[in-house]
Parts: structure tokens; sequence; C-alpha cells
């Protein structure tokens, strides 16, 4: 990266983020060639799909071109498992990580040293777009591990300059020691857990808006403005959304700056469109749909017009801030079933892998969502055998333990099961119900305030 300004200090204004329009398209139209060439050379699922479109890499003669390219979903990473999308030799490939596949499996994604270089510079320029500098004092309560948000944040930041503290997720009592004796200035977490961590804190006595902590980075899950205003006035601090999925890269897809009004995308390395969720039908600049992403720098695992499923819009022109790359609206929802629960993707899927693989139940169940003060609880209800419920209680425990632990085991979270009695969880006469969501996290958005300065302390 060459955008220090004297001093080592981060100076977002010689990135690309800025960069006049048709020089972006360029430059994007050029890696777009490059990708698709490798993935053609090195992907045989791609190479296949290609060959049966009768187009070769070389057809690429615009950017618009891109709809001509087959989309990759996240069956084909499922179907290709473990590694049949990689186009790097094993020996170039220097990291590993998974995020929740819609069955029992996870999917997994592979970086190259220089995909990790690519992650850690726009994860900089996300953190710098926030604000933030070297001298700030970062808290990562990200997860460490298979999941992208806390390896993704900390190396960012370190580069930025930061001082980094790994706190990962959990041990709320110790985050908001940490926040208080380590002068942290910015922390980074899901926005649910923040406002976990706000209510906890007030619980020990500890008032957050009175310590130096100015910028909350909230990703990895939807959000909603009034937890915006909730967060922003109980910590008086200002709060960032940030996005991002491991078949990308992980955090750094985009973000917002300072006027929070929609969250730049990182385009010289992602080229986003929209379509329609339904069709795949291209969709125009300002219309909702679902996001498509294409990696234009990836090496190790390229993914060509990725169907992210999340709903959004694009919007195309120059930011009061400066910056000229698209922006993407704040997502709320996705096309597809998975939700989200304190951070972890959940499919309806694998919890209903998880139950069958239980004897005494049948496929009959429900997923209740609930949030209380910040933290989010799932309660999966299920209907048990007629052969099972008359035996004894003993016998229904033991089923109902067996139930949590296989949950636990398959979604990597606890959930409480329910056992229901015969016949009656309701029966759906179309698609069936599996999900009741009352965590209230679609609003309509509103306007926003800008927010230009950091609050300062
Ligand atoms: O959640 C990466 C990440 C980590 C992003 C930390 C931001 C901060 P996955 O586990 O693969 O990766 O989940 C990706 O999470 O397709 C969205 O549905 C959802 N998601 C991520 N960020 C946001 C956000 C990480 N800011 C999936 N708003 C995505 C709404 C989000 N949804």
């Amino acid at each position: 990266m060459s955008w220090e300004a004297p001093g080592g200090a981060f100076h977002p204004a010689s990135t690309p983020d800025y960069l006049p329009v048709a020089q972006m398209r360029e430059l994007q139209l050029a890696r777009l060639r490059n990708v698709v060439r490798r993935a053609f050379e090195r992907v045989p699922l791609f190479r296949q799909r290609l060959d049966e479109r009768g187009f070769r890499p070389e057809h690429l003669g615009e950017l618009a071109d891109v709809r001509k390219l087959p989309f990759t979903t996240k069956a084909d990473l499922r179907d290709t498992y473990p590694t049949g999308l990689f186009a790097s030799p094993n020996d170039e490939i220097v990291r590993l990580h998974a995020s929740s596949g819609t069955t029992g499996k996870p999917i997994v994604v592979a970086y190259t040293r220089r995909d990790l270089d690519v992650w850690t510079e726009v994860m900089v320029r996300a953190f710098a777009a926030c604000g933030l500098n070297h001298g700030d004092v970062v808290q990562n309560a990200y997860g460490y591990g298979l999941f992208t948000g806390g390896l993704g944040a900390h190396y960012g930041a370190e580069a930025l300059g930061a001082t980094v503290i790994p706190a990962s997720g959990g041990n709320t009592d110790r985050q908001i020691m940490l926040l208080k004796d380590f002068g942290v200035t910015a922390i980074c977490c899901t926005p649910s857990y923040f406002i976990y961590v706000l209510e906890r804190a007030a619980e020990l006595g500890v008032s957050i808006r009175d310590l130096p902590l100015r910028a909350g980075i909230f990703g990895a899950e939807p959000w909603t403005e009034s937890m915006r205003r909730h967060i922003e006035t109980l910590g008086a601090i200002q709060a960032f959304d940030i996005y991002g999925l491991s078949e990308i890269i992980g955090p750094g897809v985009g973000i917002e700056c300072a006027f929070h009004d929609g969250l730049h995308i990182f385009e010289d390395h992602f080229y986003p469109e929209i379509v329609d969720p339904e069709t795949g039908r291209a969709l125009e600049e300002g219309e909702e749909g679902e996001l498509v992403l294409t990696t234009l720098s990836k090496q190790a695992m390229p993914m060509i017009r990725y169907r992210t499923r999340d709903i959004t819009s694009l919007k195309a022109e120059t930011c009061a801030c400066g910056r000229t790359v698209r922006r993407i609206a704040r997502i709320g929802r996705r096309s597809d079933d998975m939700f989200i629960i304190r951070g972890i993707n959940v499919f309806p899927s694998q919890i209903e892998t998880a139950l069958l693989a239980v004897e005494g139940t049948v496929p009959h169940y429900q997923i209740v969502l609930t949030r209380e003060k910040g933290l989010d609880s799932i309660e999966v209800q299920v209907e048990v055998t007629p052969e099972v419920f008359g035996d004894t209680v003993g016998s229904m425990e033991g089923l109902q333990h067996r139930l949590a632990h296989a949950l636990e085991r398959t979604l990597g979270l606890r959930a409480d099961v329910t056992l229901a009695a015969p016949r009656t969880i309701q029966r759906s006469e179309g698609k069936a119900k599996r999900v009741i969501d009352k965590r209230n996290l679609t609003e309509a958005p509103n306007e926003n305030t800008p927010t230009l300065a950091l609050p300062r302390k």
C-alpha cells in the first residue's frame, strides 16, 4: 500500500476510493478479464459453464459483458466442497476460513498471500473511512477463528497502525474492563452484541459514554436505524455499518463513511451488480434487488457473479465525502431463508438436518427468534412421535437433551429445545413458515443526519 502521508498516517484521499469513474471502469475491465481467464483456466466448473455458453474470456469486450457470465451460488460451493472452486495450488494457499452452508457442512474459502494483502488493504481503507488512524486503540470483539470477522478486522486495524486488542467475542464483563482500562477508541463487533455490552456496562455501573470510545464498526448481521440511534445515544459514539461475506473476502467489501448514506463498495476489488432475485435479470441503478459480486483480484478462489442473496440497491452518485466508488443501501433482508443470530449464519435446513438425525422426532418444527437486551435467543419447537410422547418424563428429557446437543454441534450455538405434542405445530398449505422472527429487524429506512466528526470526548 502506498497511501501513507508523511508521519506514517494513512491518507485515504490517495486510495482508489476517489478515482475518477472512467479510470475505475478501465481498471475493473482489465481486472475482470484477468480473473475470468484465471477461473476459466483453473476452475473446472467455471470452464464447463463457459463452454456450455460458447463464451471465452477473450469475448469480454466491455464491462457490460459481465452480464454474459454465469452466476455462482452457495450451492456451487456446497457441491464442490471443500476445495473444488480453488484456483491456486495448495502450496500457494496460506489461509482457510469457513462459513455456514445450507446443510451440515460449512462452505470453505481460501486465500493466497496476495489475497490476504488485498483483504488487509480494504480493511485499512474501511477503518480510514470511519475516521480511524494510527494512534487509535481498536478492541476487536469479532470472533477469531473460522469466522472471517476476527482476523479480517485484526490485520486491517494493525496495518493501519492502530493498537489492536484481540478480545474476540464473548466474556462481556472482560470486554467492558478492557474498554475501560485500555483507553479503547473504537470497537468492532456485531451491533446486537454492542447493545448487550451497553446494557451489561450499565448493570456494572460503567458509563460507556464517559470512556474515550468514539466509534463502533458494526456488521455481520442486519441492523436498523433505530438500533443505530440507540447505540449512538447510549454510547456517545459514532456507529458505522460494515458489510462483507466470506465467499467474497470477509468483512471489508463495503463500509459507511461519516455521512452514513450507504456503504461504499471497494469496487477496484469487488464488482457489484444488482439483479432480480427471481429471474436473475440485471436491474438498474437505484432499483432494489439482489447484490451480485465478482471478485476482481482474488487468486485462490475467484468468485464470478456470486449471488449474495442480500437485498439492496446501488447508488452511483459521488458521495458528499468525495469518494467516487458506488454505494449500496444498508442490507435489511435476504432473498433466501438464512438468518443471523449472534453473528452466526443459520439456515433452517441445517436445523432440520440436525433434528432428523435424532430419533423420536418428526419433520415438523418451528424456529422462534427473540431478542432481549440486545441478546438473541433461538428456540426450536419440534414435534415428537406419538410413541415418544406416551413415554416417561425421563425419556422426553433425554430426547430434549440429545436434540439440544445435536443442534449445538451443527450450528455452533446453543438453542432452547421445546418438545411439542404430536400434531400441534401448525401445518402449512404452501411454503412452510419455519422461522418466526420476533426481533423486529426490518424497519423503514430513515433519513440520516450526517455526522461528520467523531464525537469528541
Ligand atoms: O459476516 C463477514 C463480516 C464480518 C462482515 C464482520 C462484517 C463484519 P459471513 O459469516 O460469510 O461473513 O456472513 C455474510 O452476513 O451475506 C449478509 O447476509 C450478512 N451481513 C454481513 N454484514 C452485514 C451488514 C461475515 N453490515 C452474510 N448488514 C452476508 C447486513 C450483513 N447483513
